[in-house]
């Protein structure tokens, strides 16, 4: 009797032992799902969003040109989304800082302009600071055209800042806010005139139309399935990019600009 006793103690212990090992090793499974979770998130976000964060960009897609030409209001036309500060109510221009947004994969950049004396020095070194980041670069430049002309400062913050860049480039030219009585000369004259204007003439062009539903009005910007967004979006992608490291930057040189304006 003693014996069957012992042997059903025995037996019981077994399974206890196994009880408590397939708990331990359960736990176990459980501490290290949870953990992997934590760090690979919970699936339930989309597989393409966890990674795109930790990719870094593959290009920069630049906006150049002085204040007021709209540059911030065209990257917020790509995003559809009020992403960049555009306002005309402060004295010298919106920006005084680089703005930076990803968005499929490329990183806006909108810089400030150089035509306010006060903050041109500021302006010049974000400038300078946004083409030292050693990635691909379209280069975008944004000018208006006043009574059809284009304003010396624009060609003078043109020339300065393609000065800078000590690598062959190709950067493209938007005419922006074009009024229709203006795209109608320039479809009888053509372009030429204007880009004789240049030192280095631009690769490509655009010509988009003052969007009248804007009006100032900073967080407005063009709709999704509009004539301007489309030919926008079309030159941002047919425009070739360009490596460039910060050793081709050269620091840029206001006082260049200066003589400039009175060439
Ligand atoms: N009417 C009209 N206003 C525009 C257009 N594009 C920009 N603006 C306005 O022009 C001003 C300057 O634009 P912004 O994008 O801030 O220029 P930035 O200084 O070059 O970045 C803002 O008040 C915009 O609302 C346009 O196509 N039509
Ligand atoms: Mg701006």
């Amino acid at each position: 009797m003693t014996v069957y006793k012992a042997i059903t103690n025995k037996i019981q212990l077994e399974f206890m032992h196994i009880y408590i090992y397939k708990t331990i090793a359960n736990i176990q499974v459980l501490l290290l799902l949870s953990i992997s979770l934590v760090v690979n998130g919970c699936g339930c976000s989309k597989p393409t969003e966890a990674t795109s964060h930790t990719l870094k960009p593959s290009e920069i897609v630049l906006f150049l040109g002085n204040s007021n030409v709209g540059k911030s209001t065209l990257c917020n036309s790509v995003f559809q989304q009020a992403v960049f500060n555009s306002d005309v109510s402060m004295s010298f221009g919106t920006t005084l800082y680089n703005q930076e947004h990803e968005y499929q994969n490329a990183l806006y950049i909108d810089t400030p302009g150089l035509s306010y004396k006060q903050t041109r020095e500021k302006a010049a070194k974000e400038i300078e600071e946004a083409l030292k980041k050693n990635s691909n670069y379209k280069i975008i430049f944004v000018v208006t055209l006043k009574s059809g002309r284009l304003r010396p400062t624009d060609i003078a913050t043109i020339d300065t800042i393609c000065d800078v860049i000590q690598v062959p480039f190709e950067y493209g030219l938007i005419f922006n806010k074009v009024t229709r009585g203006i795209i109608k000369a320039i479809n009888q004259k053509g372009l030429n005139y204007y880009l004789t204007s240049f030192k280095k003439k631009p690769f490509a062009t655009v010509i988009l139309k003052m969007d009248y539903e804007i009006e100032d009005n900073p967080n407005f910007y063009f709709k999704p399935d509009s004539e301007n967004r489309k030919n926008l979006l079309e030159f941002i992608s047919k425009l070739k990019s360009v490596q460039i490291h910060e050793s081709d930057i050269k620091p840029l040189d206001i006082t260049k600009y200066e003589q400039r304006l009175y060439e």
